[in-house]
């Protein structure tokens, strides 16, 4: 994406976009990270003269370099099964309260902790670089972890805003493989034109390096009372907060605590997301918008799943799963697509009204208005289904808010004056104007659908 930021302007253009996702080899879950970075390059090589270079993705993720800086194999998917009952070993060493006293993080699978107790780590493993970091590195060679993407590895302090000396020991990790934390904002070098083939010396710019965190800064949101969902692949679901809350009913609710831009805490739960629409939609091999269409038809409240369950994380055969769910919890499945659309996204909806609720009163902070951001926000049955269950105004938009957000604090690196995130969202406000749905139907019937799924509260 190439970015132009100035007085009253805050503008997009892709460069090049291109296909990401698990590639399976000899039984494993990989990503293809040196075609990202190859497409990478090609997009820069795109953008003309540039100001900067920012760089974010998806978190937890991570790659091992040698002592002479090369990497020791190809990074490991989060959702390979590699990770399977680990968590529950590493908990019987570590136990959740304090491991939840020192990270303030959810319990997901593949946090990176676990990821690292799944694999023996190699021992010439001298740096480990998560992925923003390691294009960082390859781009120009200086080597630092970003403190967004670092506070998702469940070896993050999330009080003392450092690796936690105490976990990495306990997790039998050797210390010196964490690098130094990087700050969104700061410098982390210049690019490297011959290993690059791209101009010397456009600086490259730490930013909210965890997608989440860039997402978060480009919410239009005024003042303090707003909640967001990050709707992707994922639907991180949750309040934006001076500091992180380590509260019994924040662990027992498994909600996270993970590092924003500016100090902020992005206290949210991740909820499944249309990863399970996508993997359907991948099975099917049918478009998009004909399949939202057919959900729109379909008839409320038929079937409905918890889209949180663990069967849902691995790619794989996502209409078959449903049915398995509903069958074992006394439903009867879906019976065509339209339905099974429907389905996905009324238990989507029903989660996020949940976990809206759950974060509200564990922060004990009140919010007017939902912002749902990222890709999802373009999904008009998803974004009505969410103001009907959660019964607050949504406001949609803007869909590349993670890109946003990542100019905005490169621009601000870069002298643009914008003081704060208050400032970096007036911006985004006056150049990307949002949707709005207001709740209709009948609350009531919300209520039921929730003890459906979940029982009375
Ligand atoms: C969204 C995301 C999310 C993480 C997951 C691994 O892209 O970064 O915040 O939990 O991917």
């Amino acid at each position: 994406m190439l970015g132009e930021v100035g007085a009253d302007v805050l503008e997009l253009r892709e460069l090049n976009r291109f296909w990401n996702g698990p590639v399976r080899a000899h039984g494993t879950l990989y990503w293809d990270l040196l075609h990202l970075y190859r497409s990478t390059l090609d997009g820069l090589a795109l953008a003309g003269p540039i100001d900067g270079i920012g760089i974010d993705s998806w978190a937890v993720d991570y790659g091992l370099l040698d002592d002479a800086g090369r990497l020791l194999g190809n990074p490991v998917h989060y959702r390979d099964s590699r990770t399977d009952g680990v968590m529950e070993r590493v908990l019987s060493t570590i136990p959740a309260a304090e491991l939840y006293a020192v990270t303030g993080l959810q319990q997901l699978p593949f946090n990176t902790i676990y990821q690292l107790a799944a694999e023996e780590l190699p021992v010439d493993a001298a740096t480990l670089l998560m992925i923003p970091d390691l294009l960082a590195y390859w781009l120009t060679g200086e080597i630092g972890v970003e403190r967004t993407n670092a506070s998702t590895t469940q070896l993050y302090d999330v009080l003392a805003r450092d690796w936690s000396d105490e976990l990495i020991a306990r997790a039998g990790l050797p210390r010196p493989v964490f690098p130094a934390l990087r700050e969104p904002g700061e410098v982390i070098g210049s690019v490297l034109p011959d290993e690059t083939g791209l101009a010397a010396g456009t600086p490259v710019i730490a930013v909210g390096s965890h997608d989440t965190a860039s997402a978060v800064v480009a919410v239009p949101a005024v003042g303090e009372r707003f909640a967001y969902i990050s709707s992707g692949t994922w639907s991180l679901v949750g309040l934006e907060l001076d500091a992180p809350v380590l509260t019994d009913d924040a662990r027992e609710a498994n909600f996270t605590n993970e590092g924003g831009v500016d100090g902020r805490t992005r206290f949210l739960r991740n909820v499944m997301g249309l990863w399970i629409l996508q993997e359907c939609q991948r099975v099917w091999g049918a478009d998009l918008d004909e399949l939202l269409r057919a959900g729109a038809d379909a008839p409320p409240f038929a079937v409905l799943i918890d889209p949180d369950a663990p069967e849902f994380l691995a790619p794989g055969n996502m209409p078959a799963r449903i049915d398995e769910q509903c069958r074992r919890t006394g439903q009867e499945p879906p019976q065509n697509r339209g339905a099974a659309v429907r389905c996905i996204l009324e238990s989507l909806a029903l989660a996020y009204r949940r976990t809206l609720r759950a974060a509200q009163t564990i922060a004990d902070r009140e919010v007017d208005v939902l912002h749902v951001i990222g890709g999802g926000s373009q999904n008009e049955l998803l974004c009505q289904l969410t103001a009907d269950a959660c019964g607050v105004p949504v406001f949609a938009g803007p869909v590349e808010a993670s890109a946003l957000g990542n100019v905005l604090v490169q621009a601000r690196a870069l002298g643009e004056p914008l003081s704060d995130l208050s400032a970096m969202r007036a911006l985004v406000r006056s150049t990307h104007s949002p949707r709005r749905y207001d709740p209709q139907g009948k609350p009531a019937d919300w209520d039921a659908a929730e003890s459906r799924v979940f029982g009375t509260r």
